[in-house]
């Protein structure tokens, strides 16, 4: 246990934001980004593409980290999991060069999930990675050195769920078998959920974001998001707080996530919000599972997966891809090679992906990006050799990224038409760089 003395500051810090707020409102108050904080959304903006790590303890059961509710698990039986967790073969800096070599520049992973398990060392309970598992090693703080040693930054996913806490209470849609009293105290729980926080934003050096989700368990409850987001952004402004509460972002918030579909799209059948003015972000999983599911072996290929990241740049989205590490700390080889096979592709075509934004032009036959001067064309679905599209301004010169030959440009009433080479067998997405006149 560390309780250092800026975790109290921290914690003082939601008193005085309370003391200030007075009254319960929806969320950050009049929320004024700080330039630090434009600063990031700008960063993350560019950077397109991370790695999201769902890993706890359910791992060790290989059937996902919704295991606690899907079998009705109780708390106090799920308890004996936690001593069966032992990641002898976690190793940070393969994940951190995996995460690079996938051309990836950030890491979202689960400091806690519903199941309520700190994968950190809390001093606020013992419900934790290094009070409850033989490891007993505090895995965020070896991720954050060697993160901040290959220069990829760290994000929190946090649960506001929580299906082991007996403060969580009234319960909300999930967690009702998990032999919990039936009584709690609410503002404990907050008081309990801001002061993890505190220590994630105080104990790890400079966090990327956090990445809230459970809040549609119950999200009519009073959450207080004003107190939470106020003491984030007090104690490191840069740092990008999100929510998967899918409803419209609240103040106080700075980027937007879609689960599992892209911005706009509603195939999940929770994505009803609107699409925002923040960065926006879409996370999806290479199988079907986000915990370690050992029965899902529901792969996508590689360029399925160079599709969707293509689709989510086209759309200003970035791409948070996951992967559910075993219980013995490994990625397991299926996650690997597709993420390697990824970062093959964006060694190439990366420009047209980092550093740019969706638009403006799309069609059936795919989307663009954009980054200084350039628009980047990319052709998903089309064999013909003339493609017909929207003028995007005035072509000084028209090539393909992966070879730089030189593309015949005609304009045409309405648009311009660009001559494409024989589409070559298997190739994921062609892609045309068109440079304009300033
Ligand atoms: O962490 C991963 C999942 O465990 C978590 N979010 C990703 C990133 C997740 N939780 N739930 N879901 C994904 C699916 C969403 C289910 C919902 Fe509902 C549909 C939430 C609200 C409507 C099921 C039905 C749960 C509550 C009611």
């Amino acid at each position: 246990m560390r309780t250092t003395a800026t975790m109290k500051t921290g914690i003082a810090f939601v008193l005085v934001i309370a003391a200030q707020v007075g009254q319960p409102l929806a969320a950050q108050d009049a929320y004024d980004p700080s330039p630090d904080n434009l600063a990031a959304r700008a960063w993350f903006q560019d950077a397109k593409f991370g790695l999201f790590v769902h890993w706890g303890i359910y791992s060790v059961l290989g059937a996902g980290e919704w295991v606690m509710q899907v079998r009705g698990i109780p708390a106090d039986v799920y308890e004996g999991v936690a001593a069966q967790f032992n990641p002898v073969r976690f190793d940070a800096a393969a994940w951190v060069s995996l995460v690079k070599d996938a051309g990836m520049s950030y890491i979202t992973i689960t400091a806690k999930h519903h199941d309520g398990f700190a994968m950190f060392d809390s001093a606020v309970t013992d419900w934790d990675i290094v009070d409850r598992t033989p490891y007993g090693r505090d895995v965020l703080a070896e991720l954050a050195e060697e993160c901040s040693r290959q220069g990829i930054k760290l994000f929190f996913y946090y649960s506001q769920l929580d299906w082991h806490h007996p403060d969580y209470f009234p319960r909300g849609q999930t967690g009702q078998r998990t032999g919990r009293p039936d009584d709690g105290d609410w503002q404990n729980y907050l008081h309990f959920m801001d002061a993890q926080l505190a220590e994630l934003l105080t104990n790890y050096g400079e966090v990327g974001g956090i990445w809230f989700d459970g809040m549609w368990d119950r999200p009519d409850a009073e959450w207080a998001l004003e107190h939470t987001y106020g003491m984030i952004h007090g104690l490191q402004p840069a740092t990008l707080v999100g929510s998967n509460h899918h409803r419209d972002p609240f103040p106080g918030e700075d980027f937007q996530m879609f689960e599992k579909d892209l911005p706009g799209r509603n195939t999940a059948g929770f994505n009803e919000a609107a699409v925002s003015e923040l960065p926006l972000e879409t996370a999806e999983t290479i199988n079907r599972s986000w915990g370690f599911n050992l029965t899902d072996a529901d792969y996508k290929s590689a360029d399925e997966l160079i599709r969707y990241l293509v689709r989510a740049a086209g759309a200003d989205a970035n791409f948070l891809l996951n992967v559910g590490p075993m219980p013995d700390g490994r990625i397991q080889p299926e996650f690997q090679e597709r993420l390697r096979s990824v970062g093959d592709w964006m060694r190439t075509y990366g420009r047209s992906i980092r550093g740019t934004r969706g638009g403006p032009i799309f069609g059936p036959w795919g989307v663009s990006t954009t980054g200084n001067g350039t628009v980047f064309v990319h052709v998903l679905e089309w064999n013909g050799r003339a493609l017909a599209i929207p003028s995007p301004g005035i072509v000084e010169e028209a090539q393909l990224l992966r070879d730089g030959s030189a593309v015949t440009v005609q304009e045409v009433e309405g648009g311009i038409v660009l001559t494409l080479p024989e589409r070559p067998e298997g190739l994921v997405d062609e892609v045309v760089q068109l440079t304009l006149a300033r």
